[in-house]
C-alpha cells in the first residue's frame, strides 16, 4: 500500500510537469498513460495485491489518479486548439470570421457606366465640367435665344450671388468648353448631374443625370449619327430591338430627332411603360447647329458634327424595377444595398 501511494505520487509529478507542442505528443501521452497497455490500467491491476482492509482506500486513490490523468489529457488537447501551432497566438480558428462589409455601386452609376462603356468602344473619350455654369456656356453658346423659356426662372436655378450663374440644365456646357479649346476632331461623352427647377415627385426630380455625346470632324453626316446610335441601342437593349427616329426640335441641333426603341418590357405589344404605343423614347439627337459651331470658333463650312443626349434615371428605373425617382437621392442603405451584386 505504501509503495502504491509513493508510485502514484511520482506519476502525478511526472504528469503535472508534462507539456506538448503537437498532436503526436498528445497521442503518445494517451497511449502511455490511458492506453489498454498504459500505466493507469497497469496500476489498477495492482488492486488485487492490496490487503483487504486497505482495498476501499486504495480504490478511492486509484480512481482519483485515473481522473487526474484523464483531466490532464483533456487539458493537453485544449492547449493545442487555442495555442495553434501556426501563429502561437490564442486565436480560435474554428470561429466564423468577421464579415467584411461590401459596398455597392449606385444604380445611376451602374447605368452610366453601361452607357459610357459602349461609346468608349467606338472611341469616345469622357469629359466632365462644372455644375455651376455661366449663362454663355449653359445657354448662349447653345443657340438658346435671349427669351427662350428654358432660361426662365421657372425652369432654371439661378445662383443668387451672381445673376450670370446657373446650375447647369444639361451637360452640353461641357461640350462647349471642349469645342472652345479648338482641338479637332472631337469625339466625346459628357456624363453628369444636371438641375431643373421642377416640383419633385415620384416621376421627376429637380436634379438628375444625363449622358451627352458629341462628334465633330470633317464630313460627319446624319448617317454617321444613325449608325452610331443603332450600335449603341443594339448593345444596350439587344440585337432584336427595333429603332425609329422622329423629327424633333432643339435650338442647338438642326435637323433634330428623337429616337425610340421598341418596348423592351412588352416587346411592342403594348404595356404601361410604353403607354400602349409599343415604343419607348430613349434619347434626343441631331446635327450640331452651325451657330453653335461658330459660337465656339469652329468653321461650320469645314466641320460638321452630331450630338445626342439621354437621361440616366429613367432607363435605370426600367432596368432595376425602381418606381420612385426620389429613391436615387435618399441614400437609404436598405435601397442601396440591393445593388451589391447588380451589374
Ligand atoms: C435630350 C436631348 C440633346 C444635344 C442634346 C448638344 C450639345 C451640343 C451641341 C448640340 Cl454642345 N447638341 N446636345 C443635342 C440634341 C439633343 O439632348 O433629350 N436629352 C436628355
Amino acid at each position: 500500500m505504501e509503495d502504491l501511494l509513493k508510485k502514484i505520487e511520482e506519476y502525478k509529478h511526472e504528469i503535472t510537469a508534462f507539456n506538448v507542442t503537437d498532436e503526436k505528443q498528445v497521442e503518445d501521452f494517451r497511449i502511455k498513460w490511458l492506453g489498454t497497455k498504459g500505466i493507469v490500467k497497469a496500476i489498477m491491476g495492482e488492486m488485487k495485491n492490496v490487503a483487504a482492509e486497505n482495498k476501499k482506500e486504495a480504490g478511492r486513490i486509484l480512481n482519483e489518479f485515473k481522473l487526474f490523468t484523464e483531466t490532464k489529457f483533456e487539458e493537453l488537447k485544449a492547449t493545442l486548439t487555442t495555442n495553434n501551432t501556426v501563429t502561437g497566438s490564442s486565436i480560435d480558428l474554428t470561429l466564423p470570421g468577421n464579415a467584411i462589409p461590401v459596398g455597392s455601386r449606385h444604380p445611376v452609376v451602374l447605368m452610366r457606366n453601361k452607357i459610357v462603356s459602349i461609346f468608349q468602344r467606338l472611341g469616345f473619350a469622357v469629359a466632365e465640367g462644372p455644375e455651376i455654369e455661366d449663362d454663355w456656356h449653359n445657354f448662349g453658346a447653345l443657340n438658346l435665344p435671349e427669351h427662350h423659356p428654358a432660361r426662365d426662372m421657372q425652369d432654371t436655378f439661378y445662383v443668387q450671388t451672381n445673376p450670370d450663374w446657373v446650375l447647369r440644365t444639361h451637360t452640353s456646357s461641357v461640350q462647349i468648353r471642349e469645342m472652345e479649346k479648338g482641338k479637332l476632331p472631337i469625339r466625346m461623352l459628357m456624363p453628369g448631374r444636371v438641375y431643373r427647377n421642377e416640383t419633385v415627385s415620384a416621376r421627376s426630380h429637380c436634379f438628375f443625370h444625363q449622358v451627352e455625346g458629341l462628334y465633330i470632324d470633317e464630313n460627319v453626316s446624319f448617317a454617321d449619327l444613325k449608325q452610331t446610335l443603332y450600335f449603341f441601342v443594339k448593345e444596350m437593349y439587344g440585337k432584336d430591338v427595333k429603332v425609329r427616329f422622329r423629327p424633333s426640335y432643339f435650338p442647338f441641333t438642326e435637323p433634330s430627332a428623337e429616337m425610340d426603341v421598341s418596348c423592351f418590357i412588352c416587346g411592342g405589344s403594348g404595356c404601361n411603360i410604353c403607354k400602349k404605343t409599343g415604343w419607348v423614347e430613349i434619347l434626343g439627337c441631331g446635327m450640331v447647329h452651325p451657330n453653335v459651331l461658330s459660337n465656339c470658333n469652329i468653321d461650320p463650312n469645314k466641320y460638321t458634327g452630331f450630338a445626342f443626349g439621354m437621361g440616366i434615371e429613367r432607363p435605370a428605373m426600367l432596368k432595376y424595377g425602381i418606381n420612385d425617382i426620389r429613391l436615387f437621392s435618399e441614400n437609404d442603405v436598405r435601397f442601396l444595398k440591393q445593388f451589391t451584386a447588380a451589374t
